[in-house]
């Protein structure tokens, strides 16, 4: 194996390059033609590609030194003899699609006075330094949008630059003639444009003959991101670039990203005056990626929800920062999941717990023999049950494919615990077939295992149905959210003593307040009406329960 070193080809003149990027690593294997280092001038930015197939063994340059054509830049292990003849090539392929080569002069027609009036005129693809079939791979502006003058209409790219190709005149875009993903060459009509300057010279020809492209500048040191308004750079765009023609990054980067189905517009570049590297978009994808993973990417990108914008706290006041706990962010997931993807409603009542907090007394110190907590917790867990197999068209969940009901055949009841690294819901199989007592100690041991973290992953799945409640800590009121696949929760709230007409006066009665959100795919408003009056029933009156 011999080793080749890869130099600086001809740069079309220019001297003292800037490299702002070194694409590769030591180590790294390279293919033939792949990207080893990118140059960038004032005017144009260029990759420098590997003439051979090899692993790289040194590089010579880092990014900030300036180079020459010449300059030794990185030695390559050559893997395949066959790789010599390319370098070559590529030089003299990397020399001529350098779009910096080419002076950023306008092509000056002959011109001759008019008066002011509006004109309609064809653009053509100016000279494109002798490449051809060019790639169309953006179209910078909306037909019926007024342009200045040099402002980008649209992005060409070659295999190894991005150019803009610039209004050569204000006006207003009539229509493109071209879409993304043609090809086209010099001289070819790509728009229409309706000018509307006033008397001034204007070319003689029909069609005009428009300013070269300009190579993808980089911004001016003026304009790279900074909160205070450019000064000196009146073409300077303002942070952030809001089309992807407007953001500065490179040809491979580009097409990177269009691989990728990457805005542009929405990555940081870490590069040289905020260029955006392949790097860049990497990690902007695997971001992405894990907040979807995680749930916290924003609705914007799934829902087309806007995005609730960042907000720096600290300007207001001190803060910390915590960690979430991993449940917690998975709550945070779960919910936001269950609130975009299920139509609720929720229905409120109240049941009559007199005589059950009565009973639920006078049982309290046989519970303590048995040493089970009883709370109406496992009342209500055992009317739920009840109730849902004296109304089956509630035990249901709604199929995957939207276009089933799975009705169960078992009642299984979920119980929201609140612990202390966050909100877990364990669940009590076959309910419909414990008693109080079982229910009650049950309860008590899956709260305690939640508490300490004890919970196996199987001890929650399978529910119904969830109760969710607050009893113990107040509130008249709440609507809980469904934890889908689930078809329904119970939000229970803290019991009073209300005064209730009986029909001849007022009686102080001990009432719960209940409230019961379904999802209304797979439910309507009657069946939960029925379910929730049955429950009601069931809880107001608890010798029901045994029937
Ligand atoms: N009204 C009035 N008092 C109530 C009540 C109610 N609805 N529910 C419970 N109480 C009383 C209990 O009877 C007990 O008092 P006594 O000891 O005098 O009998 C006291 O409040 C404390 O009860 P508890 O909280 O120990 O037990 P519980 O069975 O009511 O609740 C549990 C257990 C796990 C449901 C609860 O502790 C819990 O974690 N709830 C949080 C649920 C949650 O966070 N949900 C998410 C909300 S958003 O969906």
């Amino acid at each position: 194996m011999s080793k080749t070193t890869v130099s600086v080809p001809d740069l079309g003149g220019a001297d003292n390059v800037d490299v702002i990027e070194i694409s590769v690593a030591v180590g790294d294997a390279v293919e033939l033609e792949q990207d080893l280092i990118v140059l960038e001038t004032d005017k144009a930015s260029m990759e420098i590609p590997s003439p051979v197939v090899g692993t790289v063994v040194e590089i010579l340059v880092a990014a900030g030194d300036k180079v020459s054509e010449g300059d030794d830049i990185m030695v390559v292990e050559v893997a395949a003899e066959a790789a010599t003849e390319p370098a070559a090539e590529a030089e003299q392929e990397s020399a001529e699609a350098e779009p910096a080569a080419s002076p950023e002069t306008k092509t000056e027609a002959p011109t001759q006075e008019v008066p002011a009036t509006e004109q309609t005129i064809e653009l053509t693809i100016p000279d494109l330094g002798g490449a051809t079939d060019v790639d169309v791979i953006e179209l910078s502006v909306e037909p019926g949008a007024e342009v200045a003058e040099e402002e980008s209409l649209l992005v060409l790219e070659t295999d190894k630059a991005s150019m803009d190709v610039p209004a050569p005149k204000a006006g207003t875009l009539v229509e493109f003639r071209i879409q993304v993903g043609d090809k086209v060459n010099e001289g070819d009509v790509y728009a229409v444009l309706k000018t509307t300057a006033a008397a001034q010279p204007v070319e003689s020809a029909a069609a005009e003959q428009p300013a070269a492209p300009a190579a993808k500048q980089p911004p001016a040191e003026s304009a790279a991101p900074q909160p205070a308004a450019p000064e000196s750079a009146p073409e300077a765009k303002p942070e952030p670039a809001n089309r992807s023609s407007d953001v500065y990054a490179g040809p491979s980067s580009r097409r990177l990203a269009r691989q990728l189905g990457v805005d542009l517009t929405k990555v940081n570049g870490s590069g040289v005056r905020g260029r955006i590297t392949k790097d860049d978009i990497r990690t902007y994808v695997k971001k992405m990626l894990k907040q979807a993973e995680s749930g916290s990417i924003s609705a914007a990108s799934g829902a087309g929800i806007p995005p609730i914008p960042e907000v720096d706290f600290s300007q207001f006041g001190d803060i910390e920062l915590q960690p979430m706990s991993k449940i917690k962010k998975l709550t945070a997931a779960n919910m936001q999941r269950n609130w975009l993807n299920v139509p609720h409603v929720t229905q409120f009542d109240e049941a009559d717990i007199t005589d059950l907090d009565a009973f639920r007394q006078q049982m309290k110190p046989e519970a303590e023999k048995q040493g089970v907590k009883i709370t109406p917790l496992p009342f209500l867990i055992k009317a739920a049950a009840q109730a849902l197999k004296l109304e089956p068209s509630f035990n249901v969940s709604l199929h995957a494919d939207g276009e089933h009901l799975v009705h169960k055949h078992y009642v299984h009841i979920g119980i929201a615990v609140d612990t202390p690294a966050g909100l877990m819901v364990p669940v009590i199989r076959d309910a419909d077939k414990k008693g109080i007592w079982e229910l009650a100690r049950e309860s008590n041991e899956l709260v305690e295992k939640a508490r300490a973290g004890k919970l196996k992953p199987n001890e929650m799945k399978g529910a119904c149905f969830t109760i969710s409640s607050l009893g113990a800590m107040g509130g008249t009121g709440f609507t809980p959210i469904v934890n889908a696949p689930e078809v329904a929760i119970m939000g229970v709230s803290k019991a009073q003593i209300k005064p209730v007409w009986n029909g001849k006066e007022f009686e102080p009665r001990n009432m719960l307040p209940l409230a019961v959100s379904y999802d209304h795919r797979a439910i309507n408003g009657a069946d939960c009406g029925r379910f929730f009056t049955t429950l009601v029933a069931l809880i107001s009156d608890i010798r029901r329960l045994i029937l």
